[in-house]
């Protein structure tokens, strides 16, 4: 289970753009979101980076939430901001 806090993420589109990238990298993921906490839970076979450049491609800034680390710097985002914004 991978998790990430994706603090640019603010609507019903965003979780559906995470979720589509998510499901580009592995298609039998299954990607549980909870927007109120911003939480993205991923279950995959994927590695943690390549579910979060999916996300960074997405257009969001993904912080992995790993349990020995606890949550390291956002990644860097291209110039596209969230569909809200
Ligand atoms: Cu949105």
């Amino acid at each position: 289970m991978t998790t990430f806090e994706v603090k640019d993420m603010t609507c019903g589109h965003c979780i559906k753009a995470i979720t589509q990238a998510v499901l580009t990298v592995d298609p039998t993921a299954k990607v549980q979101i909870d927007l109120s906490s911003h939480r993205v839970q991923i279950e995959s076979a994927s590695a943690e980076t390549e579910l979060s450049h999916a996300i960074v491609k997405a257009g969001y800034s993904p912080i992995a939430k790993t349990a020995e680390q606890g949550s390291s710097a956002p990644l860097k985002t291209t110039s596209r901001r969230c569909c809200c914004h």
